[in-house]
């Protein structure tokens, strides 16, 4: 089998326990498998970046880590990458930067990032790029002479070309995916807008077998949706440790019942909205009232990007306004935790609360959404609010699919979920497990892998 190189703008944790999400438990358990590097990111700021990666090889995985200065940090990561197209492709052209010295940076630093693999990079090797750091890191790599095989998968949405063309280099940007032999999407929804950018922007054209054809070029696109590993996420209540947990987690809600949110601290990830959809509910059903609390966790990213320091003021204060609104001296409807937990914890949260609230404003896929189903018990399970607007939604049609800006709406099926008589609740989550099982991250990685070598060999 030909070795695998993954290369994403970071890499998971070498050492310690891999409490990483989806993404690191794909990559790692393949990289485990065939043997391979993973290039990235090394997290360092530095006033010089060395020519060439710091290499460190852990059993068959060799990571290769390369450093940033921090004109690239501001340019490429704050910049381009988290203030320009991480909302631009959330559909938030409100909060989207426009900045030529940024997209240079991003241009700049993903090649530099290409020119610093290609030596590592062998004959036989297939290399598997992710995500909207690295959109121009096939064409640098081609640039600096790699012929290898180069597969490039999209983690969020892929928006309408009515959004994608405010950008003022649109077309530089997205000629450069076509340097790709395969690029992957999230959702049909997603391969759908880029069709449509393809055929309605730029005079392209697409064949029925997924060629695509533009600016010259040639590619392939398919949809790919990526999953969680459900037998090992299923199996994470069952330890001691976490079962301690629960039962402390119980004992603090005595008969109350709890709803949970599980989320990065992220204006895309709805949380004003969907406290004020918590709000909703308890205006519209007093009996709700003491009876429930949203356990929300968001741990703050991207501090130095000034949207997220707003976001975070934005919830705090909402938050407090519940609470201050509703709170009695032995009830707070809102806990607020701005701390990560790993991922068994996490899994021991989710089994312990009566309704996962998943209710991105925008989100490519939304792993929480699984996780939380995954984790149920399956005699007593909990139910799935989600919303129409995660990739998720697509595939886990037996939740409670809701629209995160009609907080009535919201508020509803929130109550709804709460009251839902356990017949209806165990075959709901029957429904959605079958399809956690069957569409797993193996799956996932498996189906892309092997389009991509197809692809490539056909090339
Ligand atoms: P994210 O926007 O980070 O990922 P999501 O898929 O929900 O969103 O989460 C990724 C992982 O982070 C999950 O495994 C989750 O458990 C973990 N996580 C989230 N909040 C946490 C917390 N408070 N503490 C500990 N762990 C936490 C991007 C895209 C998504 C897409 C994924 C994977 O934005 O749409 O689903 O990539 O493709």
């Amino acid at each position: 089998m030909s070795r695998l190189i993954v290369v994403s703008n970071r890499v998971a944790p070498i050492k310690g326990k891999t409490s990483a999400g989806g993404l690191a438990v794909a990559v790692l358990s393949a990289l485990r498998e065939s043997g391979g590097i993973w290039f990235g990111w090394s997290g360092e700021v530095v006033q010089t970046a060395a020519v060439e990666p710091t290499v460190v090889k852990v059993g068959r995985i060799t990571y290769a880590l390369a450093d940033l200065t921090s004109d690239d940090h501001n340019e490429y990561y704050n910049g381009f990458a988290n203030r320009t197209l991480w909302p631009l492709f959330h559909y938030r052209l409100d909060l989207t930067a426009f900045d030529r010295r940024c997209f240079d940076g991003y241009l700049r630093v993903n090649d530099r990032l290409a020119r610093q693999l290609v030596p590592l990079v062998g004959e036989d090797d297939l290399i598997w790029v992710h995500d909207y750091h690295l959109i121009p890191f096939g064409e640098a790599l081609a640039r600096h002479g790699c012929r290898a095989p180069v597969g490039f998968f999209l983690h969020i949405p892929f928006p309408a070309s009515e959004v994608l063309v405010a950008l003022p280099y649109h077309q530089e940007l997205l000629r450069t995916l076509f340097a790709y032999d395969l690029v992957g999407f999230q959702t049909d929804g997603d391969l759908r807008a880029f069709h449509d950018y393809v055929e309605r922007e730029v005079g392209g054209s697409v064949d029925p077998d997924g060629t695509v054809r533009a600016f010259g070029r040639t590619t392939r696109a398919g949809t790919f949706p990526i999953g969680i590993d459900t037998d090992d996420f299923a199996a994470l209540p069952a330890k001691a440790e976490v079962q301690r947990q629960i039962k402390r987690l119980k004992s603090s809600m005595g008969d109350r019942q709890l709803v949970i949110g599980v989320d990065r601290l992220d204006y895309t990830k709805g949380l004003v909205e969907r406290l004020q959809a918590f709000e909703q509910m308890l205006e519209t059903y007093p009996a709700m009232r003491g009876a429930v609390s949203l356990l929300q966790i968001a741990p703050p990213t991207r501090g130095e990007v000034p949207e997220y320091a707003d976001i975070r003021r934005a919830l705090e204060a909402v938050a407090g306004h519940i609470n201050g609104r509703f709170a009695e001296f032995d009830w707070v409807p809102i806990r607020y935790l701005n701390k990560s937990f790993s991922r068994r914890a996490l899994a021991g949260l989710f089994r312990g609360s009566r309704v996962g609230m998943v209710t991105p404003l925008r989100d490519g896929m939304n792993l929480v959404a699984k996780e939380y189903v995954a984790a149920q018990d399956p005699d007593d399970p909990g139910v799935l609010v989600l919303s129409q607007f995660s990739g998720a939604a697509r595939q886990l049609d037996a939740a409670l699919i809701v629209n995160p800006y009609d907080s009535v709406g919201v508020a509803e099926s929130l109550h709804l979920a709460l009251t839902m008589p356990i017949e209806e609740r165990i075959e709901r989550w029957a429904a959605l497990m079958e399809g956690l099982r069957r569409d797993d991250v193996a799956a996932w990685r498996n189906t892309y892998l092997d389009a991509l070598r197809r692809y490539s060999a056909a090339a």
